[in-house]
């Protein structure tokens, strides 16, 4: 198993303008982050990837052509949750069988599950995949908040290797690293990570690593080296570029970036706005002049 720690990116997709799935530019977005962002790994199938928007064949097709483009190169984590519990273990067992390092599942959303059919959800896939399993954690988007002692029955199972930490409660994260100290924590902010890797977090998966992979990097390696100033002038400049991105339109903007580098990096999923204005392409060249040349 390739290490699952470090820099992660989410990965986002390239779309055709008519929400068909882009395999060559998925290819150069995989080639970017690998060759140029130097990232760890990448996250596949996530909330980056407007995975919640796909078909079951179309989330087992990117996960064949990440794997197929990235091989062995950089760990691989495929996030496979899904409100249906059968499509979670189908994708699940795909992705295993194509080698991924590690599964990775959303809380189950929309209705308003018990703690003990989250629990089972979890135990399920694993049981029936037999592979490693990273809960991932989105109260935001999800509603699911789970508290310490919850984290501890999920951890019951010792296939749970952490928590993907897509929040800004850092006293819940710094009371995880605290009590589950053989459990690994990714955070999921990018605006947040110089606190997250204080607190001891393992790794972090992020979108706008996709196209800021490099200072993400210098932000984890200098908090964790204790250089808090270095690490918050970098967060600063990071964090300038998130706030122009995430004004602009989030995956939208990205994808802009990532196609001034040369990337076809296509087009968004719809029921999201697939195509930048000219006002947001605008915005999206100032941004990269500013940030990323
Ligand atoms: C994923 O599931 O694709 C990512 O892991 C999600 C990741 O945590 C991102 N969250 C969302 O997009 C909702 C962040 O990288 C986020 O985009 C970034 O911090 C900007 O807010």
């Amino acid at each position: 198993m390739k290490k699952l720690t470090g820099i992660f990116s989410a990965l986002l997709v390239s779309y055709n303008e008519d929400g068909s799935i882009n395999e060559k530019g998925l290819r150069q977005i995989i080639r970017y982050n690998i060759d140029k962002m130097k990232v760890d790994g990448l996250y596949v199938g996530g909330s980056t990837g407007e995975n919640f928007m796909l078909s079951t064949k179309e989330k087992k097709e990117i996960f064949r052509i990440a794997k197929d483009e990235a091989k062995d190169q950089v760990g691989l984590i495929a996030q496979v949750g899904s409100v249906n519990l059968h499509e979670a273990i189908e994708l699940g067992k795909y992705a295993t069988e194509l080698g991924y390092d590690c599964l990775s599942a959303v809380t189950p959303f929309y209705y308003k599950f018990s703690f003990a059919e989250i629990k089972h959800y979890y135990d399920k896939i694993i049981a029936e995949t037999g592979n490693n399993m990273i809960v991932y954690s989105i109260p935001f988007l999800t509603g699911v908040n789970m508290g310490i002692s919850q984290f501890g029955e999920l951890y019951q199972n010792p296939k749970i290797l952490g928590v993907k930490f897509t929040a800004g409660d850092f006293y819940l994260l710094e009371r995880l690293k605290k009590s589950y100290p053989d459990r690994l924590i990714w955070a999921g902010f990018d605006e947040m990570m110089l606190p997250a890797v204080s607190l001891g977090v393992d790794g972090a998966i992020g979108s706008t690593f996709n196209v800021n992979g490099i200072r993400a990097r210098q932000i984890f390696n200098l908090t964790k080296a204790g250089k808090l100033e270095e690490a918050l002038e970098i967060q600063h400049v990071t964090n300038d570029l998130i706030e122009g991105i995430l004004a602009n339109g989030l995956y939208l903007t990205i994808k802009e970036l990532l196609k001034l580098e040369g990337v076809d990096a296509g087009f968004c999923r719809e029921p999201m706005t697939a195509k930048a204005t000219e006002e947001q392409l605008s915005v999206a060249k100032k941004l990269k002049e500013k940030y990323l040349s």
